[in-house]
């Protein structure tokens, strides 16, 4: 079986409300859908995602570039992937190189399972299962948290995670409170400063949120300033999370070599997709690493059920105006998708309404 094309449509996908970071605001979710046809007639399809619309096109035009580089050659993810990371050796795979790849390399996988009819994770050998789910949302100050706290708590989430990076660390203390005392007991509170503080600054906040019990702090520092992490980590007892930057699993080694964090959430495409997923989970497999998902939910879903120190999935459900198939939580879990390959079900008609 011959990949025959691959078709790139880009969209901008819309979000129940605006995801607000210390580092900037997501209103809509600029996405490159990819379907991928083989010449049996099996298609598959994934997507790429660039936070900036103004960077869009240019994205497109990556995978679309990217995908000629491949069509014609047989449906085997693993010596596609071998092959575009020769072939890109030159110019490398970080940014929208690496962004093109990931979104490729689920396609692909998709495609591979839809042709055995199964779901991605049984294809890979692993049975599907209820994942912890927890809701992730954008910055909210202590008053506008609560409303969101109860949501997550009547919607069956097993945690929230709020964006923090107020100009002041007053702020962010409150609004963590203010959470905590909003959300039912054993309901997790996660925060993510998205790489917006200094290091010293980071060191001080990071030490004033210990003792509030929360699951995790992400992205206090700059995400390849593995030391300023490793620091951090030392210092404080609550957890640091981070891997949502690692552009391919090489990234992640040195994170782990750096004793960088103590928790570790590649996402799913800048970690190259689904075969850099693989090598990833080993990586925390071997270091003893509780690993959790960034954004993708389908192609996360499939995959933390073949990851072997598997912790929460993120719900960021930045395909989910666009998607047909809804969400299923219950208790706290979200249970994956039982449908062939990552489980992508589009929309047509909304994918066309939101067509750029
Ligand atoms: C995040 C990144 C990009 C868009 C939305 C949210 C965030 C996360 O860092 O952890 O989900
Ligand atoms: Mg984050």
């Amino acid at each position: 079986m011959n990949i025959a094309s691959i078709r790139t449509t880009p969209v901008l996908a819309p979000l129940p409300r605006p995801v607000r970071t210390a580092s900037g605001t997501i209103d809509r979710f600029p996405l490159v859908l990819i379907d991928l046809l083989t010449d049996t007639g099996v298609e598959g399809g994934a997507y790429a995602q660039v936070y900036l619309p103004e960077l869009l096109p240019a994205l497109e035009r990556c995978v679309a570039g990217m995908a000629g580089m491949v069509v014609g050659m047989a449906l085997a993810p693993r010596d596609v992937h071998a092959f575009l990371l020769r072939r890109c050796r030159l110019f490398g795979l970080k940014g929208l190189t690496g962004v093109a790849l990931g979104g490729l390399d689920m396609a692909l996988w998709d495609a591979w399972a839809r042709a055995r009819g199964e779901p991605l994770a049984r294809a890979l050998g692993a049975e599907l299962r209820p994942l912890k789910a927890y809701n992730s949302v954008g910055l909210y100050d202590a008053q506008s948290v609560v409303a969101i706290a109860e949501e997550t708590c009547a919607a069956g989430y097993a945690g929230l995670k709020i964006k923090t990076g107020f100009p002041s660390f007053a702020q962010d203390l409150s609004a963590v409170r203010a959470a905590r005392r909003a959300l039912d007991d054993g309901v997790a509170l996660m925060v993510d400063y998205n790489q917006s503080l200094d290091p010293v600054e980071a060191m001080a906040r990071c030490k004033g949120l210990d003792g509030e019990g929360l699951e995790w702090i992400e992205e206090p520092v700059l995400a390849d300033d593995l030391e300023g992490c490793a620091r951090i980590s030392d210092a404080v007892a609550t957890p640091i999370q981070i891997g949502e930057n690692f552009h391919g699993p090489a990234e992640m080694r040195a994170a782990i070599a750096a004793r960088a964090m103590d928790l570790v959430m590649p996402d799913a495409q800048y970690i190259h997709g689904v075969t850099g997923w693989l090598e990833a989970a080993a990586l925390a497999h071997q270091a003893g690493l509780r690993m959790s998902s960034h954004t993708f939910l389908e192609a996360s879903s499939q995959l933390l059920c073949a990851t072997p120190t598997a912790h929460w999935l993120e719900v960021l459900d930045a395909a989910g105006g666009l998607r047909r198939a809804p969400l299923k939580l219950r208790d706290g879990m979200l249970l994956p998708w039982d449908a062939p390959g990552i489980g992508l079900d589009w929309d047509q008609d909304a994918v066309a309404r939101h067509r750029v």
